[in-house]
This record gives structure tokens, C-alpha cells and sequence, in this order.
């Protein structure tokens, strides 16, 4: 099939048609299907002139990103990038950062973002298992005076990020997230939430997560509001931002909510909508904050193999302690007393590894290893783990590879690690050591080789660790 010299025209007018001409999203004769591009076109294409990001006290229009992104897709592809490819990522929050998810989604190249805060240690297992063809660590690395925007052939199966994961075994594994499992939980999104054009998203979150990268991101291409993008959500300068942008839509892990109220009242005035996840909100943060700020926070529910499958009503009572009902297309069911969920945002799997994805889906069931209960009216209660994953923060800590740290050390025996509450974090993670290894000695290995929110806030020297009578250690003995 031949362009037709008005398919530039056509795609400006309507996307869809230009869409539907090219024939890179074309399966057979009849048969088109609808990728993350169609979507976002309604911003990039359908709102080209008008202003869609604020980063770094600079403004960006859609047709701008449309721009910058295709640069940097020309240049993956000058560099031999090609669908189905990996490529790494590991940068804080910038508009380098968007550019290049897109140029890797406008590519078919699979994104793999990395938590900033990890060291050579925890980069490693992901490069050796994801085999990226390059890992982007400078923002600056990429460039082409080529704006045209690359066809590739893409469906909604296609896989368009691998985001890592901890597995309660300790090492993380990749969980495949299609166009179609992001189309689906940004689509129920917009609709459960009424996220719209009118919207004004103040977006704080990492983009190497779930969270920013699913719903912050996604929901802002999508309805083509404006958003404002901070390199991370800093307490001492957060109630500026909110007074300077006058946001309408916030996303948030609970430590946030928990620093912002310590801001003046007038952050929320301009607001709609307060989302929180990631983590439990405690009842009292959700009550002291709609005292204080006359909003009632909405807390959802989600993972990264599931993007968001739980979620309090926009109408109707916002429940604390609860997260609420299934979203749009969701099952959910509770077995053994573990939450299960199905629908079209469960990832297609973990990265070449069909035994865990196995282990962890059954029949379109997965398995979330999240306890919880539901009440008479529907309302889901998350009520713990069942293995022992530590939140701190919103980033989640398996003891398992702190552990495996610990007892490569001289003057290590045995270690466990487990978390406490803290006011803050809500939890943080401490160790119990058996041996003569020195807390100082310790602390610096962990800083060194893990990232900052895995570090053991205290090292705790005892004789012996609980053990049953089978050697599993029994850590609800440790720190009571
Ligand atoms: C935290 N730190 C960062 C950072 N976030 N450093 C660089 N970039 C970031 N984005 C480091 C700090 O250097 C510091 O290190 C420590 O973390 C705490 O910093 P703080 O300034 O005291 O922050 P605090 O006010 O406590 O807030 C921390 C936080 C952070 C909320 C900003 O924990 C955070 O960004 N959490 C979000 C995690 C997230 O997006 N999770 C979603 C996972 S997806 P030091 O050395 O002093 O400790 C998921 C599924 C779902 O769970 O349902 O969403
Ligand atoms: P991740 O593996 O980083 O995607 O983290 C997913 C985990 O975050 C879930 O399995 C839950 O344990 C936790 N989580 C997400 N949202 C909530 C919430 N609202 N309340 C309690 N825990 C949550």
C-alpha cells in the first residue's frame, strides 16, 4: 500500500484515519488494532499547539513532545534499535524521560525503567536478565535532526514496557506489560476518576514505577490535560509547587500525604481530586487530611503485574482503610484469604520466565499475595502480605535480598531482616545479626551496594534467631 500525499493532512485532521491508511497497523487485509499511539494522538496530534507539560520552569506543547520524541526515536533507530528490542533506563523524572517512552513506544522498543536509587548490585540483575541493548543513564545521550515520526507495527499485544519487580524470592522479576494492559487501566482511569482535558496533574511520583509511569503518565497523554513534572516530591518544596501550579489532580503514596499535612491549607483549593496508593493509608492521615484540607482522599488499590484493580468511588463514599470496589473489567475474588483479580490490565507475563508466571496466574487469576477482606456492601480491606514484603515509602523491600547481602559479609552467621512502623514511611526496615560484624561496617556494604530505602536503619546483634523446628526463621519473634 502507497502513503497518499495527504496522509500528513489526514493524521492532523483525524488520527484514527491515518492510522487506519498506513499499513504498519494493518494484520492481514481488514484487521487494525488499536495500540497506545491512537491514544495519545488525540494529545500529540488532536492538541498539537497547546501547552501539555511544565518541567523545569519551561513549557512544552503536545506538538513539541510529538517533536522530541521522534528525534529520539530516529536516533534508537540510527543505533540499530528495532522492535522487540529492550532498552534500560535508568533517570530521574526529566522530559528526556518522556521522550524517550515514547520514542520506544512509537518504536515497539520495550521500555525497561530503573529505580534511580539502585546501585551497580541491583542494575545488574536486571541487565542480565532483560538483556536491554543499551542502558540510558545520561539524558543528553540521545539525539537526531530527523522529526519524522518512525511507522512500525504495532498492536495492542505488543509488549511496551518491562517494569521489575521484587519477587518475595528475592530477585526481581520482569513483568511484561502490553499496549493493551496500559490502554485498559488508563481508559478505566479516566472514567472512573473523571480525569479530563480540564485537568491540571501536578505529578511528583518516579517514573520507574507503576504508579507514575501507568496512571500519572498515561492519564495525562490521554486526556491531553496539562501536566507539571518534578524531578521527585521534595516536603520542603512541595506546598510552592502546589501554590505555583494550582493543580487540580494529585497522585500520591501515603509518606506524601503524611508530609503534606504540614502545608497551609490553601495547597488543596484548587484541587479536585487527591489519589492515593501504593502503600496503606493510615486511617488517622485520611482523616486529619480532610480536616485540614476539606478533601477526602481517594485510595485505590494496585501492582505492577495488574496496574489498578481496586478502587473507592469518585461518587459515593471514599471509605477509609478501604480500597474500595473493582475497577471497570475487573474480577475480583478472595481465596484462602488471598486477594485474587482478573481482567484486561493483568500483565502478559514475567520476562522469560514461564515457571514464576505459572506460579503466580491461575486460569487469568493473579495471585497477589495481598491478604484482604470484603465487606457487606463490597468495600475491599487490604489486611497484610503473605510473605513478608516491606512498604517503605511506596518502595517495596524484600528482606530476602538484604539478607543474602548481610550473609555474604565476614562476621555474619545469620541475619533476617524485618520492618517497623514508622510514622513517615510507614515502615522501615531493621536487622538482627548473628556474629561479630560491626554495625558500622555493616551499614556502609548496604550503602554502598543497595538502594537508599533498602539500607537497615538499625543493626541488632543477638545470640541466636528464632528458628521452628524445620530452620524457617520465625520473624514475628524478632522486634517484640
Ligand atoms: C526518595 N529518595 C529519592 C527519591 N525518592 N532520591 C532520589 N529520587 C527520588 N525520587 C531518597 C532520598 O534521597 C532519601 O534517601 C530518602 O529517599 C527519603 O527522602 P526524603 O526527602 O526524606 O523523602 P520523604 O519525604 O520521606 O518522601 C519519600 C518519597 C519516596 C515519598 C518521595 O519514598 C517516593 O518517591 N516514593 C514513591 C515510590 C513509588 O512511586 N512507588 C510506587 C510503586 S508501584 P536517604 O538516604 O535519606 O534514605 C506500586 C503499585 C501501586 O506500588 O499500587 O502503585
Ligand atoms: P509493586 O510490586 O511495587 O507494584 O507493589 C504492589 C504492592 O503494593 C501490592 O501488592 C500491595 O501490597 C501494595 N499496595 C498497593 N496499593 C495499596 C494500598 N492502597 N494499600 C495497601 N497496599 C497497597
Amino acid at each position: 500500500m502507497v502513503r497518499s500525499p495527504d496522509a500528513e493532512v489526514d493524521a492532523v485532521a483525524d488520527p484514527l484515519r491515518a492510522h487506519r491508511a498506513s499499513p504498519c497497523n494493518c494484520h492481514g487485509d481488514y484487521t487494525i488494532s488499536v495500540n497506545l499511539l491512537h491514544l495519545y494522538d488525540q494529545s500529540l496530534v488532536g492538541r498539537a499547539a497547546e501547552i501539555g507539560l511544565e518541567w523545569d520552569k519551561k513549557q512544552f506543547s503536545f506538538a513539541a513532545i510529538e517533536a522530541r520524541s521522534n528525534r529520539v526515536a530516529n536516533a534508537l533507530r540510527a543505533r540499530g534499535f528495532a522492535k522487540g528490542d529492550r532498552l534500560g533506563v535508568h533517570l530521574a523524572n526529566s522530559v528526556e524521560l518522556i521522550d524517550i517512552f515514547l520514542a520506544c513506544v512509537k518504536l515497539g522498543v520495550i521500555f525497561v525503567p530503573i529505580n534511580i536509587l539502585y546501585r551497580d548490585r541491583e542494575i545488574e540483575h536486571i541487565t542480565r536478565d532483560a538483556e536491554p541493548r543499551a542502558v540510558i543513564t545520561s539524558p543528553e545521550e540521545l539525539t537526531s535532526g530527523n522529526e519524522e515520526r518512525p511507522r512500525e507495527s504495532l498492536d495492542g499485544d505488543t509488549p511496551a514496557a518491562i517494569i521489575y519487580t521484587s519477587g518475595t524470592t528475592g530477585a526481581s522479576k520482569g513483568a511484561v506489560l502490553t499496549h493493551n494492559s496500559f490502554i485498559s487501566n488508563s481508559v478505566s482511569l479516566l472514567a472512573a476518576w473523571q480525569i479530563s482535558q480540564a485537568d491540571r496533574l501536578l505529578l511528583t511520583l518516579p517514573l520507574f514505577h507503576i504508579h507514575a509511569l501507568g496512571n500519572g503518565l498515561q492519564c495525562w497523554l490521554m486526556s491531553g490535560c496539562r501536566m507539571r513534572l518534578l524531578e521527585r516530591f521534595d516536603h520542603r518544596t512541595a506546598a510552592e509547587e502546589f501554590l505555583d501550579f494550582r493543580p487540580t489532580l494529585f497522585f500520591g503514596v501515603p509518606t506524601i500525604y503524611v508530609r503534606l499535612l504540614d502545608a497551609p491549607a490553601e495547597i488543596a483549593t484548587s484541587m479536585r481530586l487527591f489519589v492515593s496508593g501504593s502503600a496503606p493509608l493510615p486511617t488517622h492521615v485520611f482523616e486529619k487530611f480532610c480536616e485540614r484540607f476539606g478533601h477526602t482522599i481517594l485510595e485505590r488499590y494496585g501492582m505492577t503485574e495488574t496496574f489498578m484493580t481496586l478502587s473507592n468511588p469518585y461518587a459515593g463514599e471514599r471509605r477509609a482503610g478501604t480500597v474500595g470496589f473493582p475497577l471497570p473489567g475487573v474480577s475480583a475474588r478472595i481465596v484462602d484469604g488471598e486477594l485474587q483479580v482478573k481482567g484486561p490490565t493483568v500483565f502478559a507475563g514475567y520476562w522469560r520466565n514461564p515457571a514464576a508466571t505459572a506460579a503466580a496466574v491461575d486460569d487469568g487469576w493473579f495471585k497477589t499475595g495481598d491478604l484482604a477482606s470484603i465487606s457487606d456492601d463490597g468495600y475491599y480491606t487490604l489486611l497484610g502480605r503473605k510473605g513478608d514484603l516491606i512498604i517503605s515509602g511506596g518502595f517495596n523491600i524484600y528482606p530476602r535480598e538484604i539478607e543474602e547481602l548481610l550473609l555474604e559479609q565476614a562476621g555474619v552467621r545469620e541475619a533476617a531482616v524485618i520492618g517497623v512502623a514508622d510514622a513517615i514511611r510507614g515502615e522501615v526496615p531493621i536487622a538482627y545479626i548473628v556474629g561479630e560484624a560491626s554495625a558500622d561496617d555493616l551499614d556502609r556494604v548496604c550503602r554502598a551496594q543497595l538502594a537508599s530505602f533498602k539500607v537497615p536503619r538499625k543493626f541488632i546483634r543477638v545470640d541466636s534467631i528464632p528458628r521452628t523446628a524445620l530452620g524457617k526463621v520465625q520473624k514475628h519473634l524478632l522486634g517484640s
